[in-house]
């Protein structure tokens, strides 16, 4: 996209700070979704989470044992590779590292996988640190179904495809294997600041 498109909204939208919208982003007040299949509607008496792969033991999480554990609010701006940046959006959720906690994994990397069969790959200590979270509640709200309800990963600090919705469990991995997006031609980390949008980038 040109320069001037950062400009054009800019100017139209006078309370956007500019250098909180990346390289070739626009600022947008929506929320689009962007799915790549049909919305899955797993009943909660069905859900689970589960972190496995290479680990000394497989963890697991009923809903209520996710709602259970201690939760935090998370304010975040998020980048779409199709060029949409949201600002300020609000969660609810726990944080990946508590979920990770007393693991031990040789693991560097994980992939995400979800109802529905999509599948992201995130380094695992991009996961760590306090960066990414399971989220449940959005703006307040229950996670609509669209959005990935009932439960997302959040990972704002690079492209949103990697914050996976419909989220059933993240898979360790010694070697990292590229996910759905990334194997066709995504970006294998997606650093938005870095405009990392695909395989040359
Ligand atoms: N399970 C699943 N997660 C997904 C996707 C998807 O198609 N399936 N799309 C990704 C992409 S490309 C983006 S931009 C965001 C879109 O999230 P939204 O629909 O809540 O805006 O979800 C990401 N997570
Ligand atoms: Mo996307």
């Amino acid at each position: 996209m040109p320069p001037v498109t950062r400009g054009f909204f800019g100017s139209r939208n006078p309370d956007v700070d500019a250098s909180r919208i990346p390289p070739g982003q626009y600022f947008t007040p929506d929320f689009p979704v962007l799915s790549a299949g049909p919305t899955p509607h797993t009943p909660l008496d069905e859900w689970s989470l589960t972190i496995d792969g290479a680990v000394d033991g497989t963890k697991t999480w009923s809903w209520e044992e996710l709602l259970a554990l201690p939760q935090e609010e998370i304010t975040a701006d998020i980048h779409c590779v199709t060029k949409w940046s949201k600002l300020d959006t609000t969660w609810t959720g726990v944080p990946v590292d508590t979920l990770l906690d007393g693991v031990e994994t040789e693991a560097e990397h994980v992939t995400a996988w979800c109802d529905g069969g999509y599948t992201t790959n995130v380094p695992l200590e991009d996961l760590a640190g306090g960066r990414a979270w399971v989220v449940h509640r959005y703006g307040g709200e229950p996670l609509d179904p669209e959005h990935g309800g009932p439960v997302r990963l959040l990972v704002p600090h690079l492209y949103f495809w990697k914050s996976a919705k419909w989220l059933r469990g993240l898979t360790l991995t010694v070697e990292d294997e590229p996910g759905f997006w990334e194997g066709f031609g995504y970006h294998n980390y997606g650093d938005p600041w870095r405009e990392q949008r695909y395989w040359s980038d």
